[in-house]
């Protein structure tokens, strides 16, 4: 089995997680699950960033040692990705042992290779973004600074090791030229390429005036910069720095989820400390978009942070999966409004899929003694539904392997109308007194178009399309994509179905 690696961000350990942090790795089980589905080998690694000077922080502000601090508050992103789903493979933690010595391996090789030097720096560091920006990056409101991303920024001077990233622009740029699928999406990419243009400064890559952090070998006075401690935990996961270690097959990473506002750090800092330590590069990094809360920028002082297990709680766990990925083209912006989420609960899960799913096995427990009907040659009519289903798997991967996943519930739900309408056009309820043969031909067809429906909707809605394959009578064992070539066995016993989405009230706003 070929492996496949996926990643997310690993979270600041500052607060409590919210909807964006859910969202990337969302995205990141959805692709882990179809994977899976397909046949890879896949690891699924999340997990939490526990240094720097904004954990230590928040640490003080809470009353907190750091350790104790940190242990608790990764605790919660352990919680979110049980309340939401998440098949992650590893969890990772910048405080192990394990992470320590990969970053300190790593750094002793690029040490080795020239990559590093030290000296002094002084310049503008956002604690916030734990990134430092160049003074016409820097944005003045009421004769303050701030970074662009709004963050206030502080002078810094003090001894730094220093690598050498302006000696890799043209490199970086090199790599993006041969490799065009490497951000992702091509928007993206271009911002990318305009900042290498317009020229790479060294990076300060360790720090002296805190602790909290990875210590520099032979120099214990500075800890690594954060970044280059956080994303050292991709290699630390899967073994490095052995690269013997069975999980090391792994390395390169297949993809990394990130946000857009990291995306500078993985598409920019990482290959090129890779590239200085003669480690292979990620094959594909993929900077989604910015959710905003009714059309308001999240944010803890405005007070209006998107707690997922409140949604879970009050929509259930499908629906905030599906809603999420549905709502908006992965790599664009959006907004949160319960009145959406609501509205497509209620239209696309409880009335088109939903709906067709209850008429279809209500009528097979009525008219067919709740045994699956016999497969029969298909008609004219028959082909119009089920050749878009026999097509949709393959118009699903597509789709998923360009991380649209909007494309791929689209193409889903083309098939679950066609569904609806083809139900309405044939008329199964009518067929049992003037035609039971074709009745029960009609309804094993309906059959076959929900099983294909279900599987490919499995990654996105493990609960519910699991439940639907169970009504269906698929065995878990044959809920793969290949095994929907292998039709049940005629007069499969089914059980009577339950609804599967329940609506909700719509909200005001
Ligand atoms: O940046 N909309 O951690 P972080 C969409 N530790 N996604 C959002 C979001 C929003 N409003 N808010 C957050 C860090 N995210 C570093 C990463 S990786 C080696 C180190 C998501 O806790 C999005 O994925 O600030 C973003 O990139 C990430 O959370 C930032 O998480």
């Amino acid at each position: 089995m070929r492996p496949f690696y996926i990643t997310t961000p690993i979270y600041y350990v500052n607060d409590k997680p919210h909807i964006g942090h859910a969202y990337t790795s969302l995205a990141a089980d959805v692709l882990a699950r179809w994977k899976r589905m397909q046949g890879f080998d896949v690891f699924f690694l999340t997990g939490t960033d526990e240094h720097g000077q904004k954990v230590e922080k928040a640490a003080q502000d809470a009353g907190e040692e750091p350790q104790a601090f940190v242990d608790r508050v990764s605790q919660t992103f352990r919680d979110l990705a049980l309340a939401m789903g998440f098949s992650n493979d590893g969890f990772i933690r910048t405080t192990e042992p394990r992470h320590y010595a990969a970053c300190q391996a790593l750094w002793t090789r690029l040490r080795e290779a020239g990559a590093i030097y030290e000296g002094h720096y002084e310049g503008w560091y956002a604690v916030r973004d734990e990134a430092y920006y160049g003074p016409d990056e820097l944005v003045e409101r009421d004769g303050q600074k701030f970074a662009p991303s709004g963050a206030p920024v502080e002078w810094v001077r003090e001894p730094s090791w220093f690598f050498r990233l302006s000696a890799w622009g043209e490199r970086l740029l090199a790599h993006f030229d041969a490799n065009p699928e490497f951000i992702a999406p091509p928007s993206r990419r271009n911002e990318v390429i305009a900042f290498i243009k317009s020229g790479l400064q060294d990076l300060s890559i360790s720090r002296t005036s805190f602790s909290w952090g990875v210590p520099v070998p032979n120099d214990p006075a500075h800890v690594m910069y954060v970044w280059l401690d956080a994303l050292t935990n991709y290699l630390t996961a899967v073994g490095y720095p052995d690269e013997n270690a069975q999980d090391y097959r792994f390395w390169p990473a297949d993809i990394h989820f990130v946000g857009k506002d990291i995306l500078r750090f993985h598409a920019i800092y990482w290959p090129a400390f890779l590239m200085a330590a003669e480690l292979p590069l990620p094959k594909r990094i993929f900077a989604h978009g910015w959710w905003t809360n009714e059309g308001q920028k999240i944010s803890k002082s405005l007070g209006n942070v998107i707690d997922p297990l409140a949604l879970i709680e009050d929509y259930g766990l499908d629906p905030v999966r599906y809603f999420l990925l549905r709502e908006v083209s992965f790599g664009q912006d959006g907004d949160f409004s319960r009145r959406a989420l609501g509205g497509r609960l209620n239209s696309d899960l409880a009335n088109d899929l939903g709906n067709l799913a209850q008429r279809s096995l209500s009528l097979i427990q009525r008219n067919a003694e709740g045994k699956l009907p016999a497969l029969v040659a298909l008609t004219e009519a028959d082909h119009l539904l089920l050749d878009p289903v026999a097509a949709l798997p393959g118009r699903v991967a597509e789709a998923i392997d360009r991380q649209a996943f909007h494309e791929a519930l689209e193409r889903v739900w083309e098939v679950v109308r066609l569904g609806n309408s083809w139900i309405d056009a044939q008329k199964p309820w009518s067929l049992k007194k003037t035609d039971p043969v074709r009745g029960e031909a009609v309804l094993r067809h309906l059959h076959t178009a929900l099983r294909g429906l279900a599987t490919v909707l499995l990654p996105f809605m493990p609960g519910s399309m699991g439940m639907m394959l169970d009504q269906c009578g698929v065995p878990e064992a044959a809920r793969g994509l290949a095994d929907l070539a292998t039709p049940l066995p005629d007069g499969t016993p089914l059980a009577p179905p339950t609804p599967i989405f329940r609506k909700v009230e719509l909200t005001a706003a």
